[in-house]
């Protein structure tokens, strides 16, 4: 689904998206292992929309490009080229993407399970992931070892998956109760939504980079096997995009 156009310089190839006519081709400037920079592409495969794929190495601190700072003044990715449409945050991408491209819609009309995949998206956005990003974990690795690092990760994912944040709009019931009580297929329902969209990057970095335990999380875990399943999800797994490293 995605394209590597490995040929050109990153500067030539942010030139060419800001020269690029509105009808071409999405462009993602995103980074292989980047869960923000996931969850955008899973909403492009669930779209059937076709994107080039532009790596940003962010260990390589490509993402201090001054030309990637004309496209996101913040230095994070993901960043999405529509035409002359620049956007620099995955929610703002994904909602952007919504009303630009309707196909398989991403959130209900209902108010409650709107809000509900809202409150998902926030709190992975907000309280989760932030807390585990590259400003924060350098700076405490500049003060602490790497054991107080892992330490850090794990206790904020941790608490992001139980904590009272995690309390529904319309009840004071956590989010696991809640959706362990749901019986569907996918967090909010049999359709993937905005919510499954945010919780899976989280629970796969979760696994894959921090050692999270998902025993812990009955609901989440038998949600992140259906995600694996599903096709979108599979084709934007971190070690399926062009810039990750072959072994
Ligand atoms: N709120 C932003 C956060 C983006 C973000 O934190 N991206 C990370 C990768 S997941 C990044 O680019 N980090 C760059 C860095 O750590 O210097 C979004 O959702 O897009």
């Amino acid at each position: 689904m995605a394209s590597d156009d490995s040929s050109k310089t990153q500067q030539e190839e942010i030139a060419g998206a800001e020269a690029t006519p509105a009808s071409s081709k999405l462009k993602l400037y995103s980074f292989w292992r980047s869960s923000c920079s996931q969850r955008v592409r899973i909403a492009l495969n669930l779209k059937g929309l076709e994107y080039e794929y532009r790596a940003v190495n962010l260990l390589a601190k490509e993402q201090s490009d001054p030309e990637f700072e004309k496209l996101n003044p913040i230095k994070y990715v993901p960043a999405l080229v529509d035409g002359d449409t620049v956007i620099g945050d995955s929610f703002a991408i994904l909602l952007y993407l919504e009303d630009m491209y309707p196909q398989h819609p991403l959130l209900p009309k209902d108010p409650k399970q709107r809000a509900l995949n809202i409150q998902i998206a926030s709190i992975i956005a907000s309280s989760i992931q932030p807390l585990q990003n590259y400003p924060v974990t350098d700076f405490i690795q500049e003060k602490f070892d790497s054991d107080e690092v892992i330490k850090w990760i794990q206790h904020h994912i941790n608490r992001g998956f139980t904590a009272p944040q995690f309390i529904l709009f319309h009840g004071l019931i956590a989010l696991e109760k809640l959706l362990k009580g749901c019986g569907t297929k996918y967090a909010t329902g049999n359709e993937v939504q905005l919510g499954d969209i945010f919780l899976e990057p989280q629970i796969y970095g979760g696994i894959k980079r921090f050692g999270i335990d998902m025993s812990n999380y009955p609901v989440l875990a038998r949600l992140h096997e259906a995600y694996m399943e599903h096709p979108a999800f599979q084709a934007a797994l971190p070690e399926k995009q062009p810039d990750a490293p072959s072994s």
